[in-house]
Formats: C-alpha cells, sequence, structure tokens
C-alpha cells in the first residue's frame, strides 16, 4: 500500500521542483487593454475638420457650418490607404479647438448638421466606423477638450457639455480602442492660449478623474491619451521621435495635460514611475496636422519616415502617423505614395530572420518553460526568464558561418514589468569581438540600426535592470541600404557637397548634363562649381544594383562676392544658399551688390519655407543698376499661385548687365513686409 502512495508523492516532487513559477511581476505593469494596445504598435491620425476648409490650424470657432463641404469625401479610401500601410487603426479628430463637430452632435449647432455636406444629414463618424470595419481598422477618437466655439467653455456648464459629447461619441459608434484627449489651451499650458482669453486651470477645470470615469464606464476596453495618460502618454514632441532611454513607467500623478514642463521632465518616462503610462508618438506626414496646399511639396522623404519609424517603433513607442485629409475629403495621392514607400522598405528590412536559423544560448535559464529558445518561437505568450536574481545576462547567437546584418530587434515580454536599464551588444568580426551598441532601456520593442557587420556570433548582454530580466523576441535582419535621391548643398563660395543618409551607399554625378550613371564620377569631397553647370546625381547601391531617382540642380555662378546692402545684420540670409533661413525687409526689397559687373537673363527667388510663412511675394519688379543709384526694370509681374506652392521661382527676360540688382515687393499674400528666403541670378540661356 504504502508504495503505491510514495511513487505518485515522488513525481509530484519531482514536477513542483522543476517547473519554475513565473517571475514575480515589477510593477507597475500594463493593464489588459494596455497590452491589446501595444500589439497595435502602428495607426493613422486624420485631421479633417473645419481647418481644412479655413485653412487653419487652429480655427477661431467663429467659422460657419457653411464652409465644411468635401466634395468627394472617401472614408473608405483613408481606411484602404491605412489598411495597405500596415497600419491598425484610425483616430479621427471628432471635434478640435475650433469646435466644429463631425457628427450631429444633439448639444450643438456648431456641426455637421448644418454643413451643405450631405445636405446636413451627414455622420463622418459613422462613415468612418462603416470603412474601419469594412478594413479590418479600429476606430479611435480625437476630442479637444479646449473649445473656441462654446459659448460656456471655462464654465462647469461646458464639463457637462464635454462630457454629453463623450457619452454620445462613445455609445452610438461601437468600440473605439483610444480616445484622444489634447492638451492645447488653458492658460497654464505653452501653447498659451493664442486668442483665447478664457483661461481654465488645466489641472482641475476638466475635472478628470470624473471624466475618465465616464469613458472606462462607456468604453472599457479603451485606452486615454493626453501628456499624462491616464493610459497612453504624449512622446513630448511632434516630430515623432521617443528617446534612447524610454520607459513605459510614469510618475503620472504628477503631469497633467498641457503642462509646460512636460516635454523636458516627463516624456521620456522614469524608472520608477508609479504607473505604466507608455509613450505613442504622434507625426504629421507634412508640416501641418491639417491640409495646405502650400505644403504639397512638403509631403515628408522616405528617408524622414524611415526615421521616424526606427525612433518611434524601435525605441519602446507606439507610431501615430497623421494624414491631413484634402479639401475633397480624401488622403493625398503625395501622402499616399510616400507612406507607401514607408510600408515597402519597411518590410523589406525585416524580411528574413537571420536569428531563426541561430543556435542561441543563455547564461542563466530560470528553468522548464522559460528556456532561451522561446524568444525565438513566434509566439508572444512565451518568453525567457533568468532565476530571480540574476540580473547580468548574456545571450549569445551563432550562425554557424559569418552572416552580414544591420538592424538587431529585441523585446521584453512588459506583461511583467519594464525591467532593462542596461545593455551591449557585440558580434564577433574577422577582427575579433567588437562593440556595436551600448543601451539603456528596451520595453515592448527596441530595434538597433547601425552599419553593416559581418560576423559569426552576435552576443547581447543585459548588464543592469530592475529585476531579473526576461525577453519574448529576438530578431536579426539585414536590411537593404536605404538609395534615396541625394541631397545637394552648396554653399556662398560655391563649394558643393552630396549627401545621401547611408555612408555606403555612393553617389555618382555629372556636370555636363548627361545622365549619371555607375561610371561617372564618384562624389568623395566637396568640390567648387564656379561655372554655371547643370549638376546631375544618383546614388547607386553597388551591392544590390539599386539606383535612386535622378537629382537635376542648376547651378549658376557662386555668390562669394555678394553682399546685400542693408544694416540688418541677418539680411545676408537672403543669400546664404539655405533657403530655410529667410530674411524680412522691413521695405519690401532687397538690394544685391554682386561684386563684379554680370550679364543676367533671369532671376530666382525662394519664398519663406518655414511653417507659418509670412511675407511671400506675389507681385514684383526685378532692376539693375550699374552703380546701385540709377536702376532699370528687366522684369515685372507675378508669381501665380505662390502661396499654395510656395517653391522656387524662376523669372527669365532678354540679357542685360549690371553690379546691383534689386528684387522690390508690390505684393505680399498676407500684406507683411516682403521676406527672402533665397535670391538667385540666372546668367545662362
Ligand atoms: C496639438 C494640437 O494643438 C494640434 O492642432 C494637433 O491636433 C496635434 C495633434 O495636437 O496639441
Amino acid at each position: 500500500m504504502m508504495r503505491f502512495l510514495v511513487f505518485p508523492l515522488l513525481i509530484l516532487a519531482a514536477c513542483t521542483q522543476s517547473v519554475p513559477t513565473p517571475p514575480a511581476a515589477v510593477e507597475p505593469v500594463p493593464s489588459e487593454h494596455q497590452l491589446a494596445w501595444h500589439e497595435l504598435e502602428y495607426y493613422a491620425f486624420v485631421h479633417f475638420n473645419m481647418n481644412t476648409f479655413s485653412d487653419m490650424e487652429w480655427g477661431m470657432g467663429d467659422e460657419s457650418p457653411a464652409a465644411f463641404n468635401p466634395t468627394e469625401l472617401d472614408a473608405k479610401q483613408w481606411a484602404r490607404v491605412a489598411r495597405d500601410a500596415g497600419m491598425k487603426g484610425i483616430i479621427i479628430t471628432a471635434k478640435h479647438h475650433d469646435g466644429f463637430c463631425l457628427w450631429p452632435s444633439a448639444y450643438t449647432e456648431h456641426s455637421v448638421k448644418n454643413s451643405p455636406w450631405r445636405d446636413g444629414k451627414g455622420d463622418l463618424i459613422r462613415e468612418l466606423r462603416e470603412a474601419c470595419d469594412e478594413y479590418g481598422l479600429k476606430m479611435g477618437i480625437y476630442y479637444s477638450p479646449w473649445d473656441r466655439n462654446h459659448p460656456d467653455y471655462g464654465k462647469p456648464e461646458y464639463i457637462t457639455y464635454m462630457r454629453n459629447q463623450l457619452t454620445e461619441l462613445l455609445t452610438n459608434y461601437g468600440d473605439i480602442f483610444e480616445v484622444w484627449f489634447d492638451g492645447a489651451n488653458g492658460g497654464t499650458g505653452y501653447y498659451g492660449g493664442a486668442n483665447e482669453d478664457r483661461k481654465v486651470d488645466k489641472f482641475t477645470y476638466y475635472d478628470w478623474p470624473n471624466t475618465y470615469a465616464l469613458v472606462r464606464e462607456l468604453q472599457p476596453g479603451a485606452v486615454m491619451f493626453s501628456d499624462g495618460g491616464p493610459d497612453v502618454r504624449w512622446v513630448g514632441n511632434e516630430e515623432g521621435f521617443a528617446y534612447e532611454t524610454t520607459w513605459g513607467n510614469l510618475m503620472r500623478d504628477s503631469v497633467y495635460a498641457g503642462m509646460p514642463e512636460y516635454p523636458e521632465k516627463y516624456a521620456s518616462g522614469q524608472e520608477n514611475g508609479t504607473h505604466w503610462v507608455p509613450a505613442e508618438a504622434d507625426v504629421s506626414i507634412r508640416p501641418g496636422w491639417y491640409y495646405h496646399a502650400y505644403e504639397d511639396h512638403k509631403v515628408k522623404s522616405l528617408a524622414q519616415l524611415v526615421d521616424i519609424y526606427y525612433n518611434s517603433i524601435g525605441r519602446n513607442s507606439a507610431l501615430l502617423i497623421n494624414f491631413p485629409v484634402d479639401r475633397r475629403g480624401l488622403i493625398h495621392e503625395k501622402d499616399v505614395e510616400q507612406i507607401m514607400k514607408l510600408k515597402t522598405k519597411i518590410d523589406e528590412d525585416f524580411a528574413e530572420d537571420l536569428a531563426l536559423n541561430a543556435q542561441i544560448e543563455a547564461s542563466n535559464e530560470r528553468g522548464k518553460g522559460f528556456e532561451i529558445g522561446n524568444v525565438l518561437d513566434g509566439k508572444k505568450e512565451t518568453y525567457w526568464a533568468s532565476a530571480d536574481g540574476v540580473i547580468e545576462n548574456t545571450i549569445t547567437l551563432d550562425f554557424g558561418k559569418p552572416k552580414r546584418f544591420n538592424r538587431f530587434l529585441v523585446q521584453e515580454h512588459i506583461a511583467l514589468g519594464q525591467r532593462i536599464k542596461g545593455f551591449v551588444l557585440e558580434a564577433e568580426t574577422a577582427e575579433g569581438w567588437k562593440e556595436i551598441h551600448k543601451g539603456t532601456t528596451v520595453g515592448i520593442k527596441r530595434i538597433l540600426r547601425f552599419d553593416d557587420v559581418e560576423a559569426s556570433k552576435l552576443k547581447f548582454t543585459i548588464s543592469d535592470a530592475k529585476a531579473s530580466p526576461n525577453l519574448a523576441r529576438i530578431g536579426v535582419f539585414h536590411a537593404p541600404k536605404l538609395v534615396v535621391e541625394p541631397d545637394v548643398i552648396r554653399d556662398k563660395s560655391g563649394q558643393v557637397n552630396i549627401q545621401v543618409p547611408e555612408k555606403s551607399v555612393d553617389v555618382l554625378y555629372t556636370l555636363d548634363g548627361t545622365e549619371p550613371g555607375a561610371e561617372s564620377q564618384r562624389f568623395e569631397n566637396a568640390f567648387l562649381v564656379e561655372k554655371p553647370a547643370v549638376l546631375k546625381a544618383v546614388a547607386i547601391d553597388k551591392e544590390s544594383g539599386r539606383k535612386s531617382e535622378t537629382v537635376v540642380r542648376y547651378l549658376d555662378i557662386p555668390k562669394a562676392t555678394w553682399m546685400v546692402v542693408s544694416n540688418d545684420s541677418i539680411a545676408a540670409r537672403a543669400i546664404d544658399e539655405d533657403k530655410n533661413t529667410f530674411w524680412k525687409s522691413a521695405n519690401n526689397e532687397i538690394v544685391i551688390d554682386l561684386g563684379a559687373e554680370t550679364a543676367l537673363r533671369g532671376f530666382t527667388y525662394w519664398p519663406p519655407q518655414n511653417r507659418y510663412m509670412s511675407g511671400v511675394i506675389s507681385a514684383y519688379v526685378f532692376e539693375g543698376s550699374m552703380d546701385g543709384k540709377n536702376w532699370k526694370t528687366l522684369a515685372r509681374g507675378e508669381f501665380s499661385n505662390i502661396q499654395n506652392n510656395p517653391i522656387e521661382q524662376t523669372v527669365r527676360f532678354p540679357e542685360a548687365r549690371a553690379k546691383y540688382i534689386r528684387l522690390k515687393s508690390l505684393k505680399t499674400t498676407d500684406g507683411n513686409p516682403a521676406s527672402f528666403a533665397e535670391v538667385g541670378v540666372i546668367t545662362v540661356e
């Protein structure tokens, strides 16, 4: 009898010994709905509302609903673009600071119901809901607490209005994955409250605890976003960049939406943060959040978008890319083209995981169920963990033979809290072990980008952590080179520099107008172009044979001897060969001493390129002089459509000799003094 009893007991004892328990959580940890949100990683923002029609970023609130009239609105096009781009949801500006509502709210007349769109019967939130459902996307709501239209803003009655509207939005449109509360205005913020003197105390006015409770009750699965969460926090800038050190933890109770010191002090989270409030990086694909035809030439380049991707998703943050939907009601063709380029590039970068064919070992394992092989099994529930108290751990990947790679991806099993605070990545190359990167935090996902390394072994050492670490995934990739049009930069002396984002990609160029190819001159160092020439340049990756589009830059005489005739010390910005700096001339003109008598055949003008351009010249006179006193008109006219398309303007005229030139503004688009970002001449036919 005893024998029968002892045997099962022995088995039981053996089992309890060999099956270790999961590591204890390191608080704070994500809630269930935060974990589901983490899975989304990448989703779209749509800024489309009254500002689209008033051409503003922050409307005043006195706009007429009659102005809201998209001609071809198609929420399905938005959803298709987002889905094709690999995004998992869309957050829509249901109400922005100007107070206009995209749904027929029962609590205001300032909405689509009084607009000509769909004869006042439209409901854009419903249309987006249907589109999201059709394309398998989640839907989120941006709701601006600040309201320039509402007469009661600043009084307790407005809080009731806000809650009534939130109730409509969170009851009538199905599941909402995120509620986005903007921190703008309210008296204390650095956004100031321009044109708004109804200052409120952002900390107390909105009575956030009760507003949050309402959202929670109506949409228990939704995360709420603001500077301070409560569930997801702002990354602290609008460039789409998280930080080398980015924690999911935040001292939440010290933060409120719109606090001036937030970006510097809190945005990267804190190691000892009390709550799980992970970062979300929001950025627009154009300079503005809303559509402005004058930004059609400023859609972010592929190189910029790739940087955004790696600096957000690759740094423990979600990524929210904004499409400023245009007046037709569509995502603009140029924006679609760029976002799809990003999708293709990211797919290529992560096409093949080299780690899957490597032998993997960990210096310590917690035991059965927590083996290091779990980081390669493609399952997010399984993970590697070390024994309690074992902080320092080294994971080694052995490829068996030399492999080339330039990306390393690593993920913590964040359900048990973010732990790692120091790591080193090293590779065993032909010359021995080499350090690739020394870093701090990992979190939900960390992706390291580095130049190509050829190595047969890779070592990831966790040097410091809040508790014994764990990892959900490791990946190693060889991303193809980014082969994009080179940037041509010329300085005032005539020195030309040609730049590409990747060091190992060749730049080839010609100066005689012929198409550059593999045989052309390779760019090594900056060179002087003294005479007018047509520079054509391409980027070529020798390894893959990929070639960029050709950049064509017309280079006229250098500006080495030029001087602006003015007492203003910054006047030289108009001739510094940098269109991103400008000079505002109080008397609406610029006089330039060319330093020598020159045969002219035309001139060029770049209007200011900053976000809120002012002093864009729309009508001009261009004159030449030998002595700077007696002037002769060489051209006169208008720059048509320059406000909407503020690119370089080129004007030609019959040959004329001059030592001085004068460009006078007859009219600027906003009536402000003329601004000159860059003035140049044309001396050849
Ligand atoms: C900011 C707002 O003021 C901008 O207009 C935009 O909506 C951006 C996403 O958030 O705080």
